[in-house]
């Protein structure tokens, strides 16, 4: 069996995967203190319970995953971390050899290999989570780009004028969609600490500043999506993340795609593996790296 990871930067899961299947799924609060240290812990207390049944591991990471390494495009969604040799620190933990993938890179693969519409060539997964990742399915194939930035939507810049993100540009779709902004946004207007969860309960309660701060998040993926359908000619959306996947909240980036002209709406669908579909990406991916290197070794 394999041991697929998730790192985000608001939780850490893993589980054992056997022909799709979970099998004894752990979950644990990302670590907010930036320290390497504390993550190596994190990661290994995860792990140590599956390792006796795995002969391989595969992560699906937030961050830029690059030789081994992960290093933060906004590195405030993992505490201030910006480099971190994740591949070495798995292997020694573990002895097992392990294969990385960026988070949305791995769920646009497990959405991709979900689809129905098998002559559907071009797909984008976006997840709207602490940050807000893409992936991208360019004529059936992921896409990693040659340093693993390919698909980083969630800093191509909406606004010149909008709140500055923790990559160092301005209005980004990040800063402007994520749970994290929305925190932030609805935090300052109702001048107390509330996180995306806390502003939806509110949403669905009626309150206006809440429909507000939730609007401002989906019409910033709407305006995303018609982005990428007009360079990639995107025929299929999928939306995942706990914000993505949040009740109405798809419905509400529905809303403001139908106001863009026709030429620039997508298919937009819910994640089928929803809040697994960095896991079973990941796992998917792995399996078919391997049959390829296989096939190419014969
Ligand atoms: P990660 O980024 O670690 O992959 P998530 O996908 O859970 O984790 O995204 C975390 C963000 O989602 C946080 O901003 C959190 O407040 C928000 N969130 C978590 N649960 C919910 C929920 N039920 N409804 C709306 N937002 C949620
Ligand atoms: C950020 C970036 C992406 C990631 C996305 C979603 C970092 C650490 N991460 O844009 O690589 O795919 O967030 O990540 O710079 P999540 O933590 O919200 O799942
Ligand atoms: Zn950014």
């Amino acid at each position: 069996m394999i041991i697929a990871i998730d790192i985000g930067g608001t939780k850490l899961s893993a589980s054992l995967i056997s022909d799709s299947n979970l099998i004894d799924g752990r979950r644990a609060s990302t670590p907010k203190s930036g320290a390497a240290s504390d993550l190596i812990v994190a990661l290994e207390q995860l792990i140590t319970p599956l390792l006796s049944k795995a002969t391989s591991i595969v992560v699906a990471s937030t961050g830029i995953i690059n030789q081994g390494r992960l290093t933060a495009v906004n590195p405030d969604n993992l505490g201030g971390l910006n480099d971190f040799p994740l591949q070495s620190v798995l292997e020694n933990i573990s002895g097992l050899p392990v294969k990385l993938l960026n988070d949305a890179q791995a769920a646009a693969w497990g959405e991709y290999c979900q689809l129905a519409e098998k002559n559907c060539r071009n797909m984008a997964f976006i997840t709207v989570s602490t940050g807000v990742g893409a992936g991208l399915i360019i004529n059936g194939e992921l896409l990693t780009g040659m340093s693993g930035l390919a698909g980083h939507a969630g800093h191509m810049t909406l606004d010149v004028n909008g709140p500055t993100c923790g990559c160092g540009r301005s209005g980004c779709v990040e800063a402007l969609a994520s749970g994290t902004a929305i925190g932030q946004l609805a935090s300052d207007l109702y001048k107390t600490d509330l996180d995306a969860k806390a502003v939806f309960e509110r949403y669905h309660q009626g309150e206006q500043d809440a429909r507000m701060v939730i609007d401002r998040s989906a019409q910033a993926i709407a305006e995303l999506l018609g982005n990428l359908r007009a360079l990639l000619d995107i025929e299929v959306a999928v939306i995942g993340g706990s914000v993505g996947l949040a009740e109405g909240y798809l419905e509400r980036v529905h809303h403001f795609m139908e106001q863009q002209p026709p030429l620039f709406q997508v298919d937009l669908q819910l994640a089928q593996l929803g809040h697994e579909a960095g896991l079973k990406g990941a796992a998917l991916w792995a399996e078919q790296e391997q049959a390829s290197q296989e096939c190419a070794a014969q």
